[in-house]
């Protein structure tokens, strides 16, 4: 990995991808990209990971796609690297993934934090869509994301201004989960992380699962898709787990099965 640094256990069930590529403010080039989509495949198939972090640097999350990399591309050059499966990828990873953003998470970089499940900010972030200031637009889901965020009027402004927002607007918006100070920013993640590492890690994929599909489904199609995740959590050893537990009122100790 030469763009990225991977903490397969940082914690008990929590791993960590860390963009790195301070001197381009971790412009999204093709090769970081390829090592997000990989670690994050591998870290789906790994038994003692839970919960993914996904953070940049202090400064910047992730000053958005290399821009000298994709300046003389032409379209088809663009049709035929396919840089979206990169990202289709990614959005099919069943664990739960948390942005960590210090900074600025412009462009693909406001797009790939979007692209997590939730996302904690420090006060010094900064949220935007500035593709439109260099003659082009987002195009790694930067108008659907942040609209079903942020809502229409919100977005419209931000994707046809490029204008930034802060964490607190972010925050009010509606876009981010929480903000924390930027010095416990690992800290306040990893205890947030640490919330879902301790539940079973079944019924969480099967309720991200569910939760992302209100986003591709109608109400009645996704309600009937809920009862079918909620009836297989009935098939796991942890949702008896997790029941007698509270009727024995201890601690429920969840294996994933
Ligand atoms: N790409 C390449 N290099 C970048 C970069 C970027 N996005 N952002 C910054 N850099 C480089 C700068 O060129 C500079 O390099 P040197 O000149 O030192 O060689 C170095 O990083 C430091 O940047 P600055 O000198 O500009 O630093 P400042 O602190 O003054 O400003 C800034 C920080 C973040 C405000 C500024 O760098 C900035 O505005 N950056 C560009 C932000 C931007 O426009 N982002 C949107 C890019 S377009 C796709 C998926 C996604 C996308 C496209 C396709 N597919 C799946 C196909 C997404 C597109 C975009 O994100």
């Amino acid at each position: 990995m030469e763009f990225i640094k991977v903490n397969p256990q940082i914690e008990k069930h929590i791993a960590l991808i860390e963009l790195h590529r301070p001197k381009e403010l971790n412009a999204l080039n093709r090769q970081l990209m390829i090592e997000v989509r990989d670690a994050l495949r591998e870290l789906d198939e790994d038994d003692q990971v839970r919960v993914i972090i996904l953070t940049g640097g202090e400064k910047v999350f992730a000053a958005g796609a290399d821009i000298k990399q994709m300046a003389n591309a032409t379209a088809i050059d663009m049709y035929n690297i396919d840089q979206f499966s990169t990202w289709d990828q990614i959005k099919k990873t069943k664990k739960p993934i948390i942005a960590a953003v210090s900074g600025f998470a412009l462009g693909g970089g406001c797009e790939l934090a979007m692209t997590c499940d939730m996302i904690i900010a420090t006060d010094t972030a900064k949220f935007g869509q500035p593709e439109i200031k260099i003659g082009t637009m987002p195009g790694a889901g930067g108008t659907q994301r942040l609209t079903r965020a942020i809502g229409k009027v919100r977005a419209m402004e931000m994707v046809l201004t490029g204008k930034f927002i802060s964490a607190p607007e972010a925050l009010q918006f509606g876009l981010i989960n929480k903000i924390v100070p930027a010095a416990l920013m690992l800290f306040e993640t990893l205890r947030f992380a640490a919330e879902i590492a301790k539940l079973s890690p079944v019924a969480v994929k099967l309720a991200k699962e569910s939760v992302n599909n209100a986003f591709n489904s109608t109400l009645d199609e996704g309600l009937i898709f809920e009862r079918k995740n909620f009836y297989l959590t009935f098939a796991s050893e942890d949702q008896k787990e997790g029941m007698a537990a509270f009727v024995e009122k201890r601690n429920p100790d969840f294996k994933g099965k």
